[in-house]
């Protein structure tokens, strides 16, 4: 499962600097992913994804990127509104702790997919690496939805 097709040097590093930090740190199976849908806008426009993350294991977990071979770029963003204009920023991680469910969801935090380098239409499996900071990249699919069903 976690010895997925692509970039599998990465996974490797991965794994190499893995046996150097860990000792009782989450793991990529203690997060669990629900509801994963990738929203799509028209032309080249980044898409946004939006999920559940349950994070079961008893320490914190820190999602620090995520990647994919049908986008050039995944970052983690949070969208927030300013005087009444709506901005968003990219985190360079996110904490949830142990037991937290965490909600990506539309005007909150989500996945912003940069750069498609593949045509991708409604009802599309895409297969995104979620990474952490100190557990293995977890394999999650998301499912290309139109904005309109959010
Ligand atoms: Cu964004």
């Amino acid at each position: 499962m976690l010895r997925h097709p692509f970039n599998a040097p990465r996974l490797l590093a991965g794994g190499m600097l893995l046996m150097l930090i860990t000792a009782g740190h989450a793991s990529g199976q203690d997060v669990q992913i629900s509801d994963a849908r990738l929203s799509l806008l028209p032309g080249e426009q980044p898409g946004a994804g939006y999920f559940q993350l349950h994070n079961t294991g008893d320490e914190a977990a820190v999602l620090v990127g995520a990647q994919s071979d049908a986008f050039e770029e995944v970052e983690i963003h949070v969208s927030s509104e300013e005087n009444g204009m709506a901005h968003m920023h990219a985190l360079e991680q996110l904490e949830i702790e142990a037991g937290e469910r965490f909600e990506f969801a539309p005007k909150g935090h989500h996945l912003m997919f940069i750069g498609r380098k593949q045509t991708l239409s409604e009802g599309d499996d895409v297969e995104v690496l979620l990474e952490f900071d100190d557990a293995q990249p977890l394999p999650v699919t998301f499912d290309v939805v139109s904005p309109a069903s959010l």
